[in-house]
């Protein structure tokens, strides 16, 4: 049924959906921005930018754009700190075995993240050469949840978006690649992934049978 699979990084390979969240919870307290886990899951998947106009939205004043830069850079800082210790050890239950599952299949195996930092966190994980090709923010215009990550990712495999699996955690990812025509394996909760064709809870529970 499908000759690709198409991975997004945070929250499906790895939790630094986690440090995003952490990183996204301390800038907005300095903001005086009300700032919780339900409120987070609209960021997930959301380009930097557009992660900080979402949590500005409701701050009491407005920010030059000046001030958006300094603050996006603060996070970064901190969720780069976060970061640092990573190693292939957080790699999420099944990550690695889905990957090569889907190499023995003979499918192309591709990334789809949006994160400035995605080749790094790779790197630290220790499975960049497990990739045909990976798509980050510097490779797109629009972020998710526009369907052009997505469909970069299968055209640059050679695969047409139909036969295409995109593997997403977040509401904006699930929705990239349906716009994209592909079908979309969610991982997480089938209550806030309403859009994908079926939901697991991880990727220790991945099968091709979609
Ligand atoms: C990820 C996260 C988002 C984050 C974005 C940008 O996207 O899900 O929460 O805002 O990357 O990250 P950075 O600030 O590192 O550029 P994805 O597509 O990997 O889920
Ligand atoms: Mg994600």
């Amino acid at each position: 049924k499908f000759d690709a699979v198409i991975f997004d990084l945070d929250g499906v390979i790895t939790d630094t959906a986690r440090y995003h969240y952490l990183a996204w919870k301390r800038l907005a307290e300095t903001q005086g921005v009300p700032f919780d886990e339900a409120f987070n899951e609209h960021l997930k998947g959301i380009d930097r930018m557009g992660s900080l106009d979402l949590i500005l939205a409701s701050a009491a004043r407005s920010y030059t754009q000046e001030e958006k830069l300094a603050l996006a850079d603060e996070k970064n800082r901190h969720y780069v700190q976060l970061i640092s210790t990573m190693s292939p050890a957080d790699l999420l239950p099944g990550a690695v075995p889905a990957l090569d599952a889907c190499r023995a299949a003979g499918l192309k195996i591709g990334l789809a993240s949006v994160s400035k930092n995605a080749f790094a966190v790779l790197e630290m994980l220790g499975i960049t050469g497990k990739f045909d090709y990976v798509v980050d923010a510097a490779k797109i215009a629009k972020g998710k949840p526009d369907p052009e990550i997505f469909l970069k990712a299968a055209s640059e495999l050679g695969v047409a978006p139909e036969r295409c699996l995109g593997v997403e955690d977040a509401v904006a990812g699930v929705a990239s690649i349906k716009a994209a025509g592909m079908t979309a394996l969610g991982v997480g909760d089938p209550a806030v992934l309403t859009q994908a064709d079926r939901v697991i809870p991880g990727l220790d529970r991945f099968s091709l049978a979609v």
